[in-house]
């Protein structure tokens, strides 16, 4: 076993406390919805039991209506803002009565992290066995997305805060932020104790994110009230191709499952979503698929990781693939550039170091290395490959790296947390492909 595997082992297996892991120490002490997903693939190369148990807590935590939440508090800790107490999910008449939570969601792998285990499994009948267990409750937060997140009944599911869309303080919310007030509110951040506050948003912005939850819990994060009033409704193409990709894994499992109805149901979704994803959200002029702003009924013209991540879930022809991947190589994929920044590094918002707006993640580099292959786009995706592994040898297993090469020759260029699990996890499965 080469020594970075072992390295990627030893951060999982000590973020793993006792029935599901956090992201990494002190920065993000609790259970994330993607985190959780994307760790549970790392562990099913070495631990398959932990791996089950991951995935086994996070849907213990599903709602009465098929909603899972971004995190879920298992401990109480004021290391955190904002916390349980602030977004009150007991507020909602079926959240559940076993964990406190947030009233928000976030991109929806489940689905295809339970395929992506049986594809690593050496005991499929054992591995299948355990999806047969937990695959319904799969199905009903998918039956969630489509009942109560697509109002215009149009295949795309939205989002209404940022931080349902995981790539929190991207430069795209900037648009929506330009059509909001927010009050100033007093409160003591926490994340700017454990990160340097230059790798992190601002005051301003947190301001936003509190509002939106604000008004999600004066209506009991109702989901009629949030579709109509909320100042963030996001139809966000990496959102929905996780969301879809999900639904092909379900489709592929249940077939394995002999579950013809709940295939059925699937495809039906998939076919319009499929559909509505590439008349809706793909930007010809740009040469890729962008956000969509429901609330003001406009597109968010800009590009990020997220554009290229349809590929992934199999959306584009193979002619719009090409040109998706052309678009990636001439804005994103410069020499002197590490695949893949998360936010476009031509355009003036770019900032190398903080967050969501230029620095590359372990986890979207995944998911592009997943589409790129499937495409046959196989010297790029080995690119995205070699790019990762290094930024992860060079500076050690951080939550987030800056896309200019140029940097990591002079200083650490690895930010936010670090011994970050995802980074981690998706680290030996990528060694593995
Ligand atoms: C980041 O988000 C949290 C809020 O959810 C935060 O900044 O406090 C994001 O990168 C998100 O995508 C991720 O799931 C979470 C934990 O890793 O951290």
């Amino acid at each position: 076993m080469t020594d970075l595997k072992k390295q990627a082992i030893n951060v999982l297996n000590s973020n793993w406390k006792d029935g599901f892991s956090i992201p990494c120490e002190n920065l993000y002490p609790f259970q994330w919805f993607w985190d959780s997903g994307l760790i549970a693939i790392g562990f099913a190369h070495f631990d398959m039991a932990k791996a089950e148990r991951e995935i086994e807590t996070l849907l213990d935590a599903q709602w009465g209506n098929g909603f899972i939440p971004h995190i879920i508090f298992h401990i109480e800790t004021d290391s955190y803002f904002p916390g349980a107490d602030f977004h009150r999910s007991d507020l909602h008449p079926l959240a559940s009565k076993k964990y406190q939570s947030t009233g928000m969601t976030q991109p929806p792998v489940t689905g295809f992290v339970l395929e992506e285990i049986y594809r690593i499994s050496s005991d499929k009948v054992a591995t299948l066995k355990f999806i047969e267990k937990v695959i319904d409750k799969v199905y009903f937060n998918h039956e969630y997305f489509y009942k109560n997140r697509d109002p215009q009944n149009e295949g795309l599911v939205y989002i209404y805060h940022n931080w349902e869309s995981g790539t929190d303080n991207s430069p795209i919310w900037d648009d929506i932020w330009e059509t909001m007030d927010p009050p100033e509110y007093t409160f003591e951040r926490r994340d700017t104790t454990h990160v340097d506050a230059s790798q992190r948003p601002s005051k301003r912005e947190y301001d936003h994110y509190l509002y939106i939850i604000d008004i999600a819990k004066e209506h009991n994060y109702s989901d009629e009230k949030i579709a109509e009033l909320s100042p963030f409704l996001v139809q966000d193409p990496l959102f929905n191709s996780m969301l879809i990709k999900s639904n092909q894994s379900l489709i592929n499992l249940y077939k394995k499952l002999g579950n013809t109805e709940k295939v059925s149901q699937l495809k039906t979704w998939q076919e319009k979503s499929i559909h509505s994803f590439n008349s809706k959200l793909f930007d010809e002029e740009l040469g890729a698929y962008v956000h969509y702003d429901l609330r003001n009924e406009k597109a968010l013209r800009h590009l990020s990781s997220s554009s290229f991540s349809p590929l992934s879930a199999g959306i584009p022809d193979k002619e719009r693939a090409e040109i998706l991947v052309k678009t990636m190589m001439d804005k994103f994929g410069n020499d002197n550039q590490y695949l893949c920044a998360s936010f476009d590094p031509t355009s003036e918002r770019f900032s190398p170091k903080k967050y969501w707006r230029g620095p590359v993640w372990i986890n979207l580099n995944w998911i592009l290395f997943s589409g790129l292959k499937q495409y046959g786009f196989n010297d790029i995706a080995q690119r995205v490959k070699e790019d990762t592994i290094e930024l992860i040898e060079k500076n050690g297993f951080f939550e987030y790296f800056d896309s200019r090469k140029e940097i990591h020759q002079r200083e650490n260029g690895g930010y936010g947390g670090n011994n970050f699990s995802w980074s981690a996890a998706l680290l030996i499965d990528l060694l593995e492909s």
